[in-house]
């Protein structure tokens, strides 16, 4: 397992293992000391094409030219059409143990299980920021000894669309403008509020993307969701409809808003960079997984919750989430390429004990997956791929096709044979089986009429955030739509806002200077589900978590010390920031500088402090870093006299989530990691929203 930490900043002392560590012991994967070419001849040289004379023109007959060239010339595949912007991990998922599937990884207790997680976002190219206003994919594949199953979802759990029908539209509307191939990565633009505004299924998922849950702290600190109503079987055939649940042992939390935008400048691999440092360091990013428990009766409803529309949740008051395991991500991909690139998730991936259901987005899905992987990594055989090959034995009769890698035995691949002693053979008993389930109806295109309500669950969801919350989601249309440059789009937008809240369309309607929309009826009174917001009143853990301590060689440097091994501890790390690069300190007490004023920007810390003796004077960098961090609602502080630099940066003596203490001691570091386990000081932000909206 590969836990040593790189020393930050500087260059790794060895280079990545390769080839076997993913499991593949045919890899080709460089592995030897001299340099070859694809057929194993041994290379003199490979900076010069051979030529007739020194200066004359390069010969047909190098065929390593050719080689190098060609295969260079075809290194990039399609990216995804949609979540081409990922980062992975490997990991191990450990059962509770559950009567309610007998799928073989979630029923046996303690039974664990390897499996592969891509994050992502939906609308960016393959390399576009981390950061973005988007949803994010959280995919899962368990390498189960029945065979693959993938969870492929979203961190949030509706979707824009109630049929896959309508797929091909929302991601046109939402990718970049055909004509000019703007902007990047985001929804603030006018096709996809035109499509939204006139399409007001989608309001639920608009609303979800606004709030905080469209700007992650981490993907260590998303939620991730099946989204569908799955089906589970138990081994005496009973079913269950179920919801499935991830939830982060870290908590959930998000960026805000400035801080999302200036990290897409300063740091656009914000996340990726931070799932690895994580796993690198051995805070390894952990979730439970969970779900929510219908009924399987023929209604396919549940509180007057249609089970099949994918536009609605099941509020957790009404279906907690019962726990069924849990994830661990202790391993990066040794090769981005070879394993995030060319993992291939497919919702038709599925166990025994573990079903579909009719929601006609899935059953969209169901197609689509497979399909987009036939065109992206060429050819039907990438189920060979050491990422996507199943950890339990395969023995189909797929045969052939570009890029097969399998050399098969046997002469008769097919059923029924007598040549190869009728083997491999079904198995009635184990094999999967769906569910009998009734399908009956007339041919038609249209929708379930409870398909039809667009505005209670929005209303739900927003009216259950905290008034901070719900700030950040006014900000967030207002910003959106004031990136449309078609009046009657913002006009449309601003009346499906009035049917959710008119409170809010009115607060946004002010914001981008148009007239609050008149006679919409506004949704009535709506049961809240308070689960529904990330503020959290009790600290969580702190696990991954930064601190920047600014310090320079006059500073008191063993009480940054004792901080750091109390926080190190708690699986959290410090960062020392100085006027310039290299050590401060001297002989054994030195420390290494880690950013200097001039790199380090707030939004890399969740606190950052200033350290007794440290003299040099706040200059405009670390003004500025000391105010984002206030201003982003982190917790900042001083001991001794770094008060001074702090309070000479702005930073109001009495304000609140401000740690000032004499000396860096146990007091003090309990204090910090309260704030750091609270994630932000939000009664800053009151101020801060008293200001912008
Ligand atoms: Fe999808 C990729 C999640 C609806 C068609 N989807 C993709 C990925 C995630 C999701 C996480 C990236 C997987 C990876 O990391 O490789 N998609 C969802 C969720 C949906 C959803 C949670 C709704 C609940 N998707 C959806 C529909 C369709 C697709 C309705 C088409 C009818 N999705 C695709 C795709 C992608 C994909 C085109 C692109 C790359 C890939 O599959 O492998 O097939």
């Amino acid at each position: 397992m590969p836990t040593r930490r790189k020393p930050d900043q500087s260059a790794p002392d060895e280079v990545s293992p390769t080839g076997a560590e993913s499991g593949s012991a045919d890899s080709r994967a460089q592995s030897g000391d001299v340099l070859t070419t694809a057929q194993g001849l041994r290379l003199p040289d490979t900076d010069h094409s051979l030529k007739a004379g020194r200066r004359g023109p390069t010969l047909m007959e190098d065929f390593h030219l050719r080689e190098k060239i060609t295969h260079f010339d075809h290194e990039r595949i399609p990216e995804r059409v949609v979540h081409a912007r990922g980062a992975a991990a490997h990991g191990v998922f450990r059962s509770y143990g559950t009567k309610i599937t007998r799928a073989r990884f979630l029923a046996e207790k303690g039974r664990e299980t390897e499996v592969f997680v891509r994050f992502s976002t939906v609308l960016g190219s393959r390399g576009s920021a981390d950061t973005v206003r988007d949803t994010r994919g959280f995919a899962t594949k368990f390498y189960t000894d029945e065979g693959n199953f993938d969870l492929v979802g979203n961190n949030m759990p509706v979707f824009f669309i109630q049929d896959g029908i309508k797929f091909p539209d929302v991601i046109h509307a939402g990718k970049p403008h055909p004509d000019r191939e703007i902007p990047q990565a985001q929804s603030a633009h006018d096709t996809f509020w035109d499509f939204v505004s006139l399409h007001t299924e989608a309001t639920h998922h608009v609303f979800w993307n606004m709030s905080d849950r469209g700007i992650p702290r981490s993907y260590r600190t998303m939620e991730g969701f099946g989204v569908h109503t799955f089906r589970l079987v138990d081994a005496a055939g009973n079913s269950s409809l179920v919801k499935f649940h991830w939830k982060p042992v870290a908590g959930v939390h998000s960026l805000v808003w400035e801080e999302a935008q200036i990290a897409a400048g300063v740091d656009p691999d914000f996340h990726r960079r931070d799932l690895a440092d994580a796993i690198e360091a051995g805070a390894f990013p952990e979730w439970e997984l969970g779900v929510q428990v219908m009924p399987d009766d023929s209604t396919e409803t549940f509180a007057g919750i249609d089970l099949l529309d994918p536009t609605k949740i099941v509020p957790e008051e009404l279906a907690p989430v019962q726990p069924l395991g849990r994830l661990t991500l202790n391993r990066n991909p040794t090769n981005y390429f070879a394993e995030t690139e060319q993992v291939a998730f497919h919702t038709g991936n599925l166990v025994p004990g573990i079903e579909v259901t009719n929601d006609p987005l899935m059953q969209a899905r169901l197609f689509s997956y497979l399909d987009t992987q036939l065109t992206r990594l060429g050819g039907p055989n990438f189920t060979q791929l050491p990422v996507n090959r199943p950890h339990c034995p395969v023995n189909d009769m797929l045969r052939d096709g570009m890029h097969q890698t399998a050399v098969h035995t046997g002469v008769a691949p097919y059923q029924p044979n007598s040549l190869d002693d009728g083997l491999p053979a079904t198995d009635p008993e184990n094999g999967y089986t769906p569910t009998p389930r009734r399908v009956e109806g007339n041919v038609e295109r249209a929708d379930p009429v409870s398909f039809e309500d667009h505005f209670t669950q929005p209303a739900m969801f927003y009216r259950s955030l905290t008034p901070v919350e719900q700030a950040h989601v006014a900000e967030a249309f207002t910003f959106e739509l004031g990136k449309c440059y078609e009046q009657a789009i913002k006009e449309r937008e601003l009346a499906v806002l009035a049917h959710v809240d008119t409170g809010l369309a009115a607060v946004v309607a002010q914001g981008l200077g148009l007239p609050v929309p008149k006679g919409i009826p506004q949704v009535g009174e709506v049961q809240l589900s308070p689960a529904l917001s990330q503020v959290v009143e009790v600290p969580g853990p702190i696990a991954g978590r930064k601190v920047g301590v600014i310090a320079d060689s006059g500073s008191d440097l063993s009480g940054l010390r004792t901080l750091r091994k109390a926080l190190t501890k708690l699986g959290a790390e410090l960062l020392v920031i100085a006027p310039a690069g290299g050590f401060i300190g001297s002989g054994r007490s030195r420390e290494v500088v880690q950013r200097t004023v001039l790199t380090a920007r707030s939004v890399e810390f969740d606190a950052v402090l200033v350290a007794d003796g440290t003299g040099h004077a706040p200059d405009i960098k670390t003004v500025i870093l000391l105010q984002e961090m206030y201003r982003h609602c982190k917790a900042v502080g001083a001991w001794g006299d770094g008060i001074e630099v702090l309070t000479g940066a702005g930073v109001p003596e009495n304000g609140p989530g401000v740690l000032h203490a004499d000396s860096a001691d146990k007091t003090f570091t309990a204090e910090l990691v309260t704030a750091l386990g609270l994630h932000r000081v939000w009664e800053r932000a009151d101020v801060v929203m008293a200001d912008a909206v």
